[in-house]
């Protein structure tokens, strides 16, 4: 999950003297720099690289910014004939400054820290391209999708070659594996999530296994709720990300003899920190203690976490572990 961010006084030191958030993105040894932040600071086991989902819209030439307080903002696609604006060449080009960012924090990560490189999955890129930015109902991709289906699906297979190719890149420049955000997965009705959300990642994972058969790769089926045991079913994903929604028990008994788990601490818990906090990182610790698993959160960071807090998940964690 977001490791970087407004919680951290040296993100937002080296924020506030950059320009826009995609610069800083766009940014080799800055975005170098904030992806290294964290692993100073706690020596988490992985760093993910700093960047966004939305730069892939961003290089195929989608007008995209960042507004303070607000989120992002997008130039909305409102058709079809939209598409034909995209450019679908060289996002591998636009893209490099990634792809340096990847090598630099590598070459300076310890080598037992993994790096995990990321991208959005296409129904969650679609709904920021079309909505122009977050949504509550997400209603004109909701209704593009399911009223004009084919002409929604021509969006969707730009992002799965440009998704594919930008992973793809990124495992090529550095990263040990990589995870792929669906954020947005649980807001869809059963037949419509095989196919705008299943299928399209099944094409990008076995694009990217075609290439580097032996990278890991993590999904994240935001509340996908049961729907997370199609997704851990794709030949080829090696774990699955749960949301704070996914029960413990279920999970266990469906998801962890197919694939490795990883999640689901509610951010809110790392807020409160203290007991509340311990107790429910020894739940889920117990939980999963019979396989392999990575502990995380089940969202993002919240910005007003306490840094303290997160000593205190990290020496708990660590004394658990032994
Ligand atoms: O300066 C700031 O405070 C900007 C906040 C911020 C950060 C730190 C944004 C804006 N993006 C990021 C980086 C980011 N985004 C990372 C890098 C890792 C790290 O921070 O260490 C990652 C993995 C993401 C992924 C991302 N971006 C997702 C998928 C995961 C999730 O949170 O569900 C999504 C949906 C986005 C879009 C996005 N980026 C930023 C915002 C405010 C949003 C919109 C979120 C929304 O719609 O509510």
């Amino acid at each position: 999950m977001r490791q970087a961010g407004r919680y951290l006084p040296e993100y937002r030191e080296l924020r506030e003297s950059t320009g826009s958030f995609l610069d800083l993105c766009y940014s080799p040894s800055l975005a170098a720099e904030v992806t290294l932040q964290p692993i100073n600071r706690f020596g988490f086991d992985a760093a993910i690289i700093f960047s966004d989902i939305l730069v892939i819209p961003d290089a195929l030439g989608q007008t995209v910014s960042f507004q303070e307080g607000v989120g992002p903002i997008l130039d909305s696609l409102k058709n079809v004939n939209d598409l034909e604006s995209l450019n679908r060449e060289n996002i591998i080009d636009r893209l490099s400054p990634v792809y340096k960012a990847l090598q630099i924090t590598r070459r300076e990560l310890p080598k037992e820290t993994a790096l995990i490189g990321f991208a959005g999955a296409p129904w969650t890129i679609a709904t920021y391209m079309i909505e122009g930015g977050t949504s509550r109902d997400f209603l004109k991709t909701k209704f593009w999708a399911f009223s004009v289906p084919e002409e929604f699906d021509k969006l969707i297979n730009i992002l799965v070659g440009a998704i594919t190719e930008h992973l793809i890149a990124q495992v090529e420049s550095g990263a040990d594996t990589i995870q792929i955000f669906d954020s947005w997965a649980g807001i869809l009705p059963e037949n419509e999530f095989d196919r705008w959300c299943l299928k399209p990642i099944e094409q990008i994972v076995s694009g990217v296994k075609g290439k580097h058969p032996s990278i890991p790769i993590i999904v994240f089926p935001r509340l996908a709720g049961e729907r997370y045991i199609r997704i851990a079913e794709i030949e080829g994903v090696s774990a699955v990300s749960l949301d704070q929604t996914v029960s413990l028990g279920w999970a266990k008994k469906s998801l962890q003899s197919k694939v490795t788990l990883q999640g689901n601490l509610d951010p809110v818990y790392l807020l409160a920190g203290g007991k509340v906090m311990r107790e429910e990182t020894a739940r889920i610790l117990g939980a999963f203690n019979s396989k392999p698993f990575v502990f995380n959160l089940g969202h993002g960071v919240l910005p007003s976490t306490p840094i303290q807090h997160v000593f205190d998940l990290c020496e708990f964690i660590a004394e658990w572990r032994g």
